[in-house]
């Protein structure tokens, strides 16, 4: 899983608390209406195995919230004979974003379409959800933004009063999710709800902040897990700057046996953040840290045009190589100091439609 800790992921607890409550599921038949069938249903155009879900999009300007609705998605119970876990994938999909101004977070809710009087179903269910936003590149690589993700763990982000993520009305974003059963129960019409906080344009002015996001082993259209050697190993990747800026907070995802993961200035070999790992005796991953750095005057600065490296470091003790199994990237929320010189996405570019074409595939496989 490439983003499982997302953008903003760490400013972000605190707040929680002070949320109001999760909204009730909607009935099963408001929300089976709310989502029109998928365009491209109609007799004789559907594909052998085509998904019958779709996506749509509600504004709520009483709440100040934009919410996406999925569905519908069949959870099929399946055998767990291993320890893998069986995911079912849904396709991407599109919707377009309704309104000019800033979000401030989101949350998942998963929905059962069958039940009469709206009911949640276990969080556990949810592998994970994910926005791409295909009309913003990623800061560091020639792909389309990753807005948000959530796994089970993550249920809930949001963001300081004062800050948020810029998206204008009419950019297209790809929602992508992966869910299992719960106990062995197949569930027929599942539906997703991922609401999003925002800040109408126009209403206040906060920081702009992005998702930053750096690879140990940045692969464009491929997963970027490695295998992992015996015995201790680093994996690094060098990047240059885009433009300046400064990181609010950073975390980062990695697998088993990770030791650290770590941010350094490549031109000088200073060590700017370390996240080390907590693991259980035999090397299982418990944690990896995290760092918050407060708001702009204090965050860590980043310079343009400058070389910098993340560097992961692996202790593998079995003895054997372990097929795909390093992974490590650093995510977090960052303030370009000019939002204009973000680099621009170019849907010409080869590694761009490499990306485009494999959103959702390799976020977040484990
Ligand atoms: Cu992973």
């Amino acid at each position: 899983m490439r983003r499982l800790v997302p953008l903003l992921l760490l400013l972000v607890t605190t707040r929680v608390a002070a949320q109001a409550t999760e909204r009730p599921c909607p009935t099963g038949a408001a929300l089976t209406a709310s989502v029109p069938p998928p365009a491209d249903a109609m007799p004789g155009m559907a594909m052998p195995g085509a998904s019958a879900s779709s996506a749509v999009v509600q504004q709520d300007s009483a709440r100040h919230e934009i919410r996406i609705v999925a569905g519908p998605f069949r959870i099929a119970a399946m055998a767990h004979e291993s320890d893998d876990m069986m995911m079912m994938d849904t396709p991407v999909l599109r919707v377009a974003w309704p309104a000019t101004g800033w979000v401030r977070g989101y949350s998942v809710q998963l929905c059962d379409g069958d039940a009469v009087g709206g009911k949640a179903l276990a969080q556990g269910m949810v592998h994970h959800v994910g926005l791409a936003n295909y009309n913003r590149r990623e800061l560091l690589y020639p792909m389309v933004e990753r807005l948000m993700a959530a796994g089970k763990e993550t249920p809930r982000v949001s963001l300081p009063g004062n800050v948020g993520v810029p998206l204008t009305r009419g950019d297209t974003l790809g929602l992508y999710s992966a869910f299992h059963d719960v106990d062995g129960h197949t569930v027929e019409r599942a539906y997703v709800i991922v609401t999003l906080p925002w800040i109408a344009a126009g209403k206040a002015h906060p920081i702009v902040v992005m998702p930053f996001f750096a690879d140990a082993n940045s692969v464009i259209g491929g997963t970027s897990a490695w295998d992992l050697k015996p015995g201790r190993s680093e994996q690094r990747s060098e990047f240059i700057m885009p433009l300046n800026g400064s990181l609010l907070a950073l975390g980062g995802h990695v697998h088993d046996y990770a030791r650290s993961v770590r941010l350094e200035d490549a031109e000088n070999g200073k060590v700017l953040v370390k996240l080390d790992t907590k693991l259980t005796s035999d090397g299982h991953l418990i944690s990896l840290g995290k760092r918050v750095f407060g708001f702009h005057e204090e965050g860590l600065p980043l310079v343009a045009n400058h070389r910098y490296r993340i560097v992961a470091v692996y202790y593998n003790p079995t003895g054997q190589m372990l097929k795909q199994g390093g992974m490590a990237s650093m995510a977090g929320a960052f303030v370009p100091d000019d939002v204009a010189e973000w680099p621009h996405l170019d849907p010409r570019n080869a590694d761009v439609q490499r990306d485009i074409a494999s959103v959702g595939a390799h976020d977040m496989v484990q």
